[in-house]
Formats: structure tokens, C-alpha cells, sequence
């Protein structure tokens, strides 16, 4: 899972990447200074390993991870070719979320490739190019469909079919979409206030965009967050592990952070009840606390 930092050029898209990954990609005062894709991992930050650590008296932490991808500045026009056009585009299509980075700070010694300052209008411009850009997919996916109805295959009509009903809706929400509704434009505002734990936030929030939640693994030798779907049920959760706790699956003994801490130590947890033992169609819940029984 990946989250893709995308933007007008120049507006501070790798210098957000670096604050975030600390990966080191190059800043400079130019427009498409990026050009190929910078990648980076970061933290997902989670107290509740260190409050873990203290109890178990850990060792070693490890927190969940997510990977952000710094790609090149996209301009007006970028989804008929303008700038470096339909290549970062691909590099967008790559990404399951993106994170948009809008110019807000005040600065003439920063060129703005539009000369002013004015975040709404920036936002609307990438986002009528994104959405510009998903019609020209589907209608390229349309077109080879409509090429092979006559192969006789039905399959390739009912796609053609189902395919030119999104491109309506594309065409009709296209204008919508590049617009901030009255809610959005408050939100953006109030976010304008963004402080140092607003890079935290991102991780977070992109984390939460992606559906991912993590279970939790504690012991004297490491404390660990590791990363899932959400519905995800017991026996594949444990294969993030290791393969042979899936495969070799018995059941998982389970309490939930909450119930932990408040007990205090897994013994009084197990006293009071709340170590509960599940099995295969167990779906697990962010914060869950697990040890996976399992057999090879
Ligand atoms: N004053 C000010 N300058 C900033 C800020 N963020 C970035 N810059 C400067 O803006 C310039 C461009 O920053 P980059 O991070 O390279 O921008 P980018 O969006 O990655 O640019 P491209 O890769 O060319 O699309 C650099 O000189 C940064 O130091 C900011 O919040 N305030
Ligand atoms: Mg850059």
C-alpha cells in the first residue's frame, strides 16, 4: 500500500517527503525538480507500543510502516500532455491514495508556476487534471472494448456497456469534483493552522484512507504493530507473522489494548476474563492484542 504526494511544481511536495521519510529526496527552487518518483518509508506512529513496552518491559520496538511516493509536479493541461504530462500521470495511477500538497506560504523568493498565491484555485486545478485524467482512461478502456465486440465475445459488449455509463458519470461529476463544496473550503481553512504533529497527522490519516489498522504483538523481546485490512480474519493476520502460522493455525488468544491496559498485566487481564480465545473466523480489530497458537 502506497500513498502518493502530488501537487502543483514547486510547491514543496518533496520538502513535505522528506520532513515525513526523512529519505533525503532533492528540494530546489525550480519546477519539476522531481521528475522520477522518489520512495520512502516512514512510521506510522502508535503510543500504544510504547505504553506495551513499559509493561512487558521490552527490549525492542517496532511500529508499523507505510510507504509514501514523491512524484512529479503536475500542471493545468497535464492530462492533454502540458508539462511532463500523461508519465506522472502513470506514476500517480501506481499509488492507492494520494496526498495533495497545496501552496499556502507566502514567499517571493518561491516561484509559483501560476505567479500567485491562491491555494483554492491550485486545488482545483489538480483536481479537475486527475479527474480529466480518469475520463481519458476509461475512454481508452471503452474504445478497446467497443474494438473487440466483434470477436463475438459478449463479455467485451457488456464492458463497453458498463464502461460508457462511468464516463457519463466522470463527464457529469467532473465539474464538481474540481470544486471545493462550502464544507471543504472550512475544513481546508481551519487545517491552514497546521503545526509539527500535522506530519504525524498525514501518516495517520493516510494509514486510515488506505483501510489499514494494526494488531498489536508484546513480549519481553519486542513489541510490534503489524499491518492489516480491516476485516481481515485470524488466520491471515497471523501470516503476516510468518507463513506457517497460517498455514498451521490453531487459534489466537486475543485482548483487546484497552482491556489490557486497564488490567494492567495480561495475568490479571486472563483473572478478570478478558483473554478471549478465537479461532478461524475471527476477524480482527485494530488494537487487538494477539498471540497466535499454531502447528507445523
Ligand atoms: N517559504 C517556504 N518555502 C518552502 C516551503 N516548502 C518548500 N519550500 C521551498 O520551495 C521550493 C520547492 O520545494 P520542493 O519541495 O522542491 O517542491 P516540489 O513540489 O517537490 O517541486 P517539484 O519537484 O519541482 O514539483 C524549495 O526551495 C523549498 O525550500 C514552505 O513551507 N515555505
Ligand atoms: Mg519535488
Amino acid at each position: 500500500m502506497k500513498l502518493g504526494v502530488v501537487g502543483l511544481p514547486n510547491v514543496g511536495k518533496s520538502t513535505l517527503f522528506n520532513a515525513i521519510t526523512k529519505a533525503g529526496a532533492e528540494c530546489a527552487n525550480y519546477p519539476f525538480c522531481t521528475i522520477e518518483p522518489n520512495v520512502g518509508i516512514t512510521a506510522v506512529p502508535d503510543e500504544r507500543l510504547s505504553v506495551l513496552g513499559k509493561m512487558y518491559n521490552t527490549k525492542k520496538i517496532t511500529p508499523a510502516v507505510i510507504e509514501f511516493v514523491d512524484i512529479a509536479g503536475l500542471v493545468k493541461g497535464a492530462s492533454a500532455g502540458e508539462g511532463l504530462g500523461n508519465k506522472f500521470l502513470s506514476h500517480i495511477r501506481e499509488v492507492d491514495a494520494i496526498v495533495h500538497v497545496v501552496r499556502c506560504f507566502e514567499d517571493s523568493a518561491i516561484t509559483h508556476v501560476e505567479n500567485t498565491v491562491d491555494p483554492v484555485r491550485d486545488i482545483e486545478t489538480i483536481n479537475l487534471e486527475l479527474a480529466l485524467a480518469d475520463l481519458e482512461t476509461v475512454r481508452k478502456r471503452r474504445e478497446k472494448a467497443e474494438k473487440n465486440i466483434k470477436t463475438g465475445e459478449k463479455k467485451y459488449a457488456d464492458e463497453a456497456a458498463v464502461l460508457l455509463k462511468i464516463e457519463a458519470a466522470l463527464n457529469e461529476v467532473e465539474s464538481e469534483l474540481a470544486g471545493m463544496d462550502e464544507n471543504e473550503r472550512q475544513y481546508f481553512m481551519q487545517e491552514l493552522g497546521l503545526n509539527s504533529s500535522g506530519l504525524d497527522e498525514v501518516v495517520s490519516a493516510g494509514y486510515k484512507l488506505l483501510g489499514l489498522i494494526s494488531y498489536l504483538t508484546a513480549g519481553e523481546k519486542e513489541c510490534r504493530a503489524w499491518t492489516i485490512t480491516k476485516g481481515t480474519k485470524a488466520p491471515q493476520a497471523a501470516g503476516k507473522i510468518h507463513t506457517d502460522f497460517e498455514k498451521g493455525f490453531i487459534r489466537a488468544e486475543v485482548v483487546s489494548y484497552a482491556e489490557l491496559v486497564k488490567a494492567g498485566s495480561l495475568v490479571a487481564a486472563k483473572e478478570k476474563g478478558k483473554v478471549r480465545s478465537e479461532g478461524k473466523e475471527y476477524v480482527v480489530e485494530d488494537g487487538d492484542v494477539v498471540l497466535f497458537r499454531f502447528n507445523v
